[in-house]
């Protein structure tokens, strides 16, 4: 793969709306990028391999739990540095993004708000460091966009919980010391259940031949008659909310993760615009290309003042579920239509390994189906603007 010689592009100065601390933690993270994934990520990514060595550097970034609370373990921070790093590590591949965001949205997030003190202490400093890395099981074979319908399910035995079903799907599952599983009690309601790897019954086959994040390890989770310790119930709050509440938070995260592999194609393709020569010309010299960079450029700024303003709204406590939904659904289309273009810029180039954009692209038809589909947030914007749900 090509050294990595990204320059981030900021059009309308956003830096200037940033704190020093933003600009510092965005900076260490664009950093430690460029050295520790940047180099070996393609590699991984054509092996279909997860890279356990970046872990303990993406703790150390930030990446994980950024805004969970010192005393837990987490770093701390706003939630714009929070979608700083996301950027910053999208930037260098999407499925490290998930790891990061599953890590800290999916699973610090929920014992965070949801779980006891003891849960807290028990679980969330190991996370933050990567010393313990953990799964999120929504999603099953018969229940994607439709979480509500789950089949998964415990029942109370007295001293602990039996839990049978399977979830799909599973971001780190193959690899994760534990899972917060979403489940049916016997009167079917959602609760949230803290898993851990070696409980009989518990298993989580690996999902082979993606293509896409592949870097990034899928699995499945399998529950069979697993005895589950009633301490493991996450007990402060109960129903869809619960899980969708989690999802809020990483929604937020991908609409600023998306940001950063859109700037990392763009980046490329006018990299190279500048220096392949057709014609006798560098092909950035040509209308046809000049009009995708100039529409690229157009919509990342678009994209970075969205994102930023709703950083501000989730800092105020003001920014709603619609409102996140809109920045990951147009940030993610905007980043997949720009792969595509930078893609076709590079030619033949394009496809092969050695630049990032095709591994991009590839990423981004998952990150457009995860955490809610394209078309299930216009359904939700849908819904905010007209009082209808036309989910059913
Ligand atoms: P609905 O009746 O609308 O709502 C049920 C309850 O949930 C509340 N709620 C929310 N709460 C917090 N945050 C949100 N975003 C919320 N959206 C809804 C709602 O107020 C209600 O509460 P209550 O107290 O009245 O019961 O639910 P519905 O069944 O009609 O479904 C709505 C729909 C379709 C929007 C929802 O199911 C949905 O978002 N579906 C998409 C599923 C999804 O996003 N799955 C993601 C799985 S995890 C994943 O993909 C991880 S990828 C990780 C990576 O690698 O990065
Ligand atoms: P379906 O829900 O079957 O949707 C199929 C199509 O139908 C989509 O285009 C959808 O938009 C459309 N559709 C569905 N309902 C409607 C409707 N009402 N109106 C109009 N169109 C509709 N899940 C987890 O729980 N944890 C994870 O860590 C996780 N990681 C993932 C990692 C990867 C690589 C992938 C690909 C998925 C992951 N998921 C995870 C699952 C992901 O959240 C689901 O794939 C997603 O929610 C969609 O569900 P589905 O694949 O079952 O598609």
């Amino acid at each position: 793969m090509k050294p990595d010689l990204f320059q981030a592009p900021d059009y309308y100065l956003l830096d200037d709306l940033l704190t020093e601390e933003h600009k510092l933690v965005r900076d260490s993270a664009r950093a430690w990028v460029k050295k520790e994934v940047s180099p070996i990520i393609e590699e991984y990514a054509q092996r279909a391999e997860f890279p356990h060595q970046i872990v303990k550097g993406l703790g150390e970034i930030g990446g994980f739990g950024p805004y969970i609370p010192v005393e837990y373990g987490g770093a701390g921070l706003d939630q714009i540095s929070y979608g700083l790093i996301m950027q910053e590590i999208e930037r260098g591949d999407s499925g490290v993004r998930s790891t990061s965001s599953v890590q800290s949205s999916l699973v610090m997030y929920p014992i965070w708000k949801y779980g006891n003190e003891e849960q807290r202490m028990k679980y969330l400093p190991k996370l933050a460091t990567g010393e313990m890395i953990g799964c999120f099981g929504l999603t099953e074979p018969d229940f994607g966009s439709n979480p509500g319908g789950m089949v998964t399910n415990f029942k109370d035995k007295g001293d602990h919980y039996l839990l049978n079903g399977a979830k799909m799907w599973i971001s780190n599952a193959p690899f994760a010391d534990i899972a917060v599983v979403w489940a049916k009690d016997e009167s079917g309601r959602i609760h949230g259940l803290i898993v851990e790897r070696g409980m009989e019954g518990f298993t989580t086959p690996e999902t082979h031949n993606k293509w896409s994040l592949r870097a990034s390890a899928t699995g499945e989770l399998i529950f069979d008659n697993v005895k589950v310790p009633k301490d493991n119930l996450l007990p402060n709050k109960s129903g869809l909310g619960a899980p969708l509440g989690c999802l809020d938070s990483a929604r937020y995260g991908i609409a600023w993760g998306a940001i950063g592999a859109a700037m990392d194609c763009y980046d490329t393709a006018l990299r190279y615009s500048k220096e392949r020569i057709q014609f006798d010309k560098p092909i950035g010299a040509f209308q046809l290309q000049q009009k995708k960079l100039a529409e690229m450029i157009t919509e990342i700024t678009k994209a970075q003042l969205l994102t930023w303003r709703l950083g501000v709204l989730r800092n105020e406590g003001k920014a709603t579920s619609a409102q996140i939904s809109m920045a990951k659904r147009n940030n993610v289309d905007m980043a997949l239509t720009i792969a595509r273009d930078a893609r076709q810029m590079l030619g033949g180039m394009g496809i092969t390994g050695e630049y990032s954009i095709m591994r991009h692209m590839m990423n981004l038809e998952s990150v457009v189906t995860y955490e809610g589909t394209h078309d299930i947030h216009l359904l939700i914007t849908g819904m905010d603007v007209t009082g209808f749900a036309a989910f059913k």
